[in-house]
C-alpha cells in the first residue's frame, strides 16, 4: 500500500541491537554509519541506536516508519525482538547484517521482517527505502558483493558525542584465506576488495576532526598479499595476477605512507594474519604509520590445532613465539586470539597455550571457545553431523543456539572427544583469570613510557577483560551481572583515555607530500 502524502514525514530508525549495554561503547559499529549514508536526504535524518550504549526506547517509533536492524549471530534474537515490537507498533521493518544474509527466512519467521536485504547495504538501501514508501518492498533484496569504489563513506558527523572509544574505518573487505571457523572468506569472498586511499584518508581526517585519536581499521586481513603469494605467481609465471598482486601491495604502503602525515598522536589497530611477520618493510611500514596494535588470529599452538582449522599458514612451537615478537620488535603490539575446544586440545592445552602467550609477549589476549558460527565450513560439518538428534535447550536445537535465550544459552556446541563442555569452559575462564591477573598485567604495562600511561594500560585490560570474557563465558548469571555493572562503571573513565582534543581545521594529507 502506497503511503499517505498528507501523511507525516516518516523517520528511517537504525539500530544495532544488544543485550548488554554499557554506556559506553569501545569501537563504533561501522553499519549504522554506512547505512546513514546510504539513507538519501528526501527520507530526513536517520535515527541511530546503539544498543551496547543504551536500549532502544519503543516510544521513538511511530506507525510508517522504517527501521533497518542489522545483525550477526550473537546479536540475532535481540534483533528479533526489535523488530517484532516495531512492527507491532507500525512500522516497516527490515534486516540486514551478516546474519540476515544467512538465514533470511529467519528474520521474518521471527523477527517481524517485511523485508530483507542480504550482503552489502551500500548501494540497495536507498531502492528498499523508496520501495518502502511506494508499498512495494520485496521480500528479499541481494545486495551483493559491491565493488571497493562503491564502499560509502560513514556519516561521521551522526555520531552521538562522548559516547565511543574508537572509532572505525573499513580498508579492506574480503580475505584469501580459508579458515574452517570463519565466514568472512564465503560471505565476504576471497578477493580482497580494497578501497582507494583518499576515501579511507578522508574519513579518518573526519574523526580526528571530532577527536578521535584511536581508529580501528575494520578488516578482515590487513595483508591480503603475502611475499609467497607474489613468489607463487612468479613462478607459475603469471604476470596479470602478478600485476594485480602487486597493485594491491602497492596501495597498501601508499595507504600507510599516508596514515604516516597525520597528527602523530594517532593510533590505528588492524586485523591480520601472522604471515606479516614475514615481511619487514611491511611491518616497518605499519610502525611509521601509527598502526599500533593488530589482532593476530593465532587460534591454535599445536600442529594439529592448526590442521583442525585449516590454518596451516600459521606456525606453532618456538617459530610461534618468534614471529609474534616480530611484531612486537616493529611496534606492532599484537591482539592474539586463540581458539579452545578444538577437537585435538587436551586438558593440558590450556596452560600450554598461556605459557605461549606470555612467552610471545603479546601484549592482549583472547581466548574464544570454538563457536560453530553459521556460514562456516565447521558449522556446516556440525550442523549435518547433529542432524534431527541435535539436543534441544528451551525447546530450540543447539544448531540454532543464537534463538536460545541469552539465559539458558550453553556457551559450548561442539562435542568434544575428550573434554565435557564444563571442563572447557572452565580451562578457557582460567586462562583469562591467568593472563589478566593484576601481577601479570602490571608486568606487560612496562611497555608504556610513563606511571599515568601503564595506570591506563591496567584500566584498560581489565575493562577488556570484564567486556569479552565475563559476559561471554561465566554461566552464572552473577557474575554476568557482576562483569557488566563492572564495565559499566570503568568504561567512562576509560573513553577519557583514548579521546584527543577535537581538531576541527585538519586538513587531509596528499598523495605526494
Ligand atoms: C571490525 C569487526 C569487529 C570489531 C568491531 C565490532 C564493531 N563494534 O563494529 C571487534 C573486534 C570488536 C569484533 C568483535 C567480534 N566479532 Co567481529 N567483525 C568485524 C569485521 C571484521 C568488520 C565489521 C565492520 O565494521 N564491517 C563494515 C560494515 C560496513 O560492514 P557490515 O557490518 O557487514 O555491514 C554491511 C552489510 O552487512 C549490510 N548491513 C549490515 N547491517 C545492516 C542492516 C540493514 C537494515 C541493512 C539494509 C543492511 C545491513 O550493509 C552494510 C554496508 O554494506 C567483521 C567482518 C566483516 N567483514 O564485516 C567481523 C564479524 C562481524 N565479527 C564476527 C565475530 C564472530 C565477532 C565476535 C563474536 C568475535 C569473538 N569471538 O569475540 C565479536 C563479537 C562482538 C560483539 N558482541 O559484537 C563475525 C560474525 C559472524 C556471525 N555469523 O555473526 C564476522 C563476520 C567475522 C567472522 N570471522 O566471520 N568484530
Ligand atoms: S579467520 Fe582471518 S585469515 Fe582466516 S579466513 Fe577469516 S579473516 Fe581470513
Amino acid at each position: 500500500m502506497e503511503r499517505d502524502a498528507n501523511a507525516r514525514p516518516m523517520t528511517v530508525h537504525l539500530v544495532n541491537p544488544s543485550h548488554l549495554s554499557f554506556g559506553v561503547g569501545v569501537i563504533t559499529p561501522r553499519w549504522l554509519f554506512v547505512l546513514a549514508a546510504a539513507t538519501p536526504s528526501t527520507h530526513g535524518r536517520p535515527q541511530i541506536t546503539d544498543e551496547t550504549l543504551e536500549p532502544l526506547e519503543l516510544d521513538v517509533v511511530q506507525p510508517g516508519d522504517v527501521v533497518g536492524i542489522g545483525i550477526h549471530t550473537g546479536n540475532a534474537l535481540r534483533g528479533y525482538e526489535i523488530g517484532t515490537q516495531a512492527r507491532a507498533r507500525g512500522a516497516t521493518v527490515v534486516f540486514g547484517g551478516i546474519h540476515a544474509t544467512l538465514y533470511p527466512e529467519e528474520a521474518h519467521e521471527r523477527g517481524g521482517a517485511h523485508a530483507v536485504v542480504r550482503g552489502d547495504g551500500d548501494v540497495v538501501w536507498p531502492l528498499v527505502l523508496d520501495h518502502a514508501v511506494a508499498g512495494t518492498l520485496q521480500r528479499t533484496y541481494e545486495g551483493g558483493r559491491v565493488d571497493a569504489d562503491s564502499f560509502l563513506p560513514a556519516r561521521w558527523e551522526l555520531l552521538p558525542e562522548g559516547r565511543y572509544m574508537w572509532g572505525s574505518v573499513q580498508t579492506v573487505r574480503g580475505c584469501p584465506k580459508h579458515c574452517s571457523f570463519c565466514s568472512v572468506w564465503r560471505t565476504d569472498g576471497q578477493k580482497p576488495r580494497q578501497r582507494g586511499v583518499d576515501g579511507v584518508i578522508a574519513e579518518i581526517v573526519e574523526l580526528r576532526q571530532h577527536g578521535f585519536r584511536f581508529v580501528a581499521l575494520a578488516d578482515d586481513n590487513f595483508y591480503p598479499v603475502t611475499l609467497a603469494d607474489l613468489a607463487m605467481a612468479e613462478r607459475q609465471k603469471n604476470a596479470d595476477r602478478l600485476e594485480q598482486l602487486q597493485t594491491l601491495r602497492a596501495e597498501r604502503f601508499e595507504l600507510m605512507e599516508r596514515l604516516a602525515q597525520l597528527p602523530s598522536d594517532m593510533v590505528f589497530f588492524t586485523q591480520i594474519t601472522m604471515e606479516a611477520a614475514e615481511d619487514e618493510a611491511f611491518l616497518d611500514a605499519m610502525r611509521r604509520a601509527n598502526i599500533k596494535g593488530a589482532l593476530v588470529g593465532v587460534e591454535a599452538v599445536t600442529p594439529e590445532g592448526l590442521k583442525d582449522v585449516y590454518k596451516s599458514f600459521n606456525d606453532v612451537g618456538e617459530a610461534l613465539v618468534l614471529r609474534l615478537r616480530k611484531f612486537r620488535d616493529h611496534g606492532v603490539h599484537v591482539l592474539g586470539s586463540f581458539i579452545f575446544g578444538l577437537p585435538s586440545d587436551r586438558p593440558s592445552t590450556f596452560a600450554a597455550t598461556a605459557d605461549i602467550a606470555e612467552r610471545a609477549g603479546v601484549t592482549f589476549a583472547q581466548f574464544v571457545m570454538l563457536t560453530p558460527y553459521p556460514g562456516t565450513v565447521d558449522f556446516e560439518g556440525w550442523e549435518k553431523r547433529l542432524g534431527e538428534g541435535a539436543k534441544k535447550v528451551s525447546g530450540i536445537p543447539v544448531t540454532r543456539h543464537w534463538l536460545i535465550p541469552q539465559a539458558d544459552r550453553p556457551k559450548v556446541y561442539t562435542p568434544h572427544p575428550v573434554m565435557t563442555p564444563d571442563e572447557i569452559r572452565a580451562g578457557t575462564q582460567a586462562v583469562w583469570d591467568r593472563f589478566y591477573s593484576l601481577r601479570r598485567i602490571w608486568e606487560r604495562s612496562r611497555c608504556t613510557p610513563n606511571l599515568r600511561a601503564r595506570l591506563a594500560f591496567v584500566l584498560i585490560s581489565k575493562l577488556y577483560r570484564q567486556m569479552y570474557a565475563n559476559t561471554g563465558i561465566a554461566t552464572d548469571s552473577a557474575r554476568v551481572n557482576r562483569a557488566n555493572r563492572w564495565a559499566r562503571l570503568i568504561a567512562k573513565p576509560c573513553r577519557r583515555l583514548f579521546v584527543a582534543r577535537p581538531l576541527p581545521a585538519l586538513a587531509s594529507t596528499t598523495a605526494d607530500a
